[in-house]
């Protein structure tokens, strides 16, 4: 075997194992700084015109109540393209999806002191042992995840299962025996595969824990959020051929 092919075993072992990985640093500081502060910006706007937690229009899944949240940050600023066109990113998509690939949904999340607790789930769940994974998804920590500020609980090796999350957990907002927290500095990037068991948890210290969500979909299957749907005239301008077939417009 050829020493790349090697390397790039390794560099995927544990997103095949536990079913992530966590890349500390993957950012450098003045662009999650940037980021943060434009989440902050137009969650303010948000709430200006909702007049409630900063509240998105477009809300998919419903609203969550003490999660103020950004839905399809593809539209909200150049800021973002970054982490849907991370190369770490995609390579990490085309190892775990093994097929072409487009974006599913790109949202970001912060949690209010007191709120936040998520039941277990999957993203996606697959209805056999034979079904291919069809589905990845990431967190760029804009803040440090701590014990205690709401960091994503996972639970390691759960992707490789199949059915409903519901059918195998009595207690979806009960802490799984298995399941470990993301406590990691700011700049982090964890890739997960969407199949895993996983959740937000309560923010009891009500420290800020911004973060980014992007993931990815087999291209024969539809996006969270229809990128052919929510374009706007600006965003389409500044996108390239790769950008726009990544984005499936
Ligand atoms: O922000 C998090 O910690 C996880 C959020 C999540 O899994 C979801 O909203 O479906």
């Amino acid at each position: 075997m050829m020493a790349e092919a090697v390397a790039d075993e390794a560099r995927w072992a544990d997103l095949d194992e536990l079913g992530y990985v966590v890349l500390p640093g993957h950012m450098d500081d003045a662009w999650r700084t940037e980021a943060a502060a434009t989440f902050d910006r137009l969650i303010e706007a948000q709430t200006q015109t909702s007049g409630g937690e900063g509240l998105d229009t477009l809300t998919v899944g419903g609203v969550e109540r003490g999660a103020p949240r950004l839905w399809n940050c593809v539209t909200k600023g150049e800021v973002f393209d970054r982490a849907y066109l991370d190369p770490t990113v995609l390579a990490a998509a085309e190892h775990v999806i093994g097929r072409p690939f487009k974006l599913h949904s790109f949202n970001a999340r912060d949690v209010l002191q007191g709120e936040g607790h998520q039941d277990l789930h999957a993203d996606m769940e697959r209805s056999s042992a034979d079904e291919p994974y069809s589905s990845i998804n990431t967190l760029w920590l804009l803040d440090d995840f701590t014990a205690d500020n709401g960091a994503t609980r996972l639970v390691p090796g759960s992707h490789r299962r199949w059915g409903a999350v519901s059918e195998q957990v009595e207690d979806l907002q009960a802490a799984h025996p298995d399941e470990i927290r993301v406590i990691a500095p700011a700049g982090t990037l964890v890739v997960f595969n969407s199949h895993i068991w996983h959740g937000g948890t309560r923010n009891d210290a009500g420290t800020r824990r911004r973060v980014l969500h992007v993931s990815y979909v087999a291209r024969e299957l539809p996006q969270q959020v229809s990128q052919r749907d929510e374009m706007t005239p600006e965003t389409l301008a500044r996108l390239t051929p790769d950008m726009r077939h990544l984005l499936d417009v």
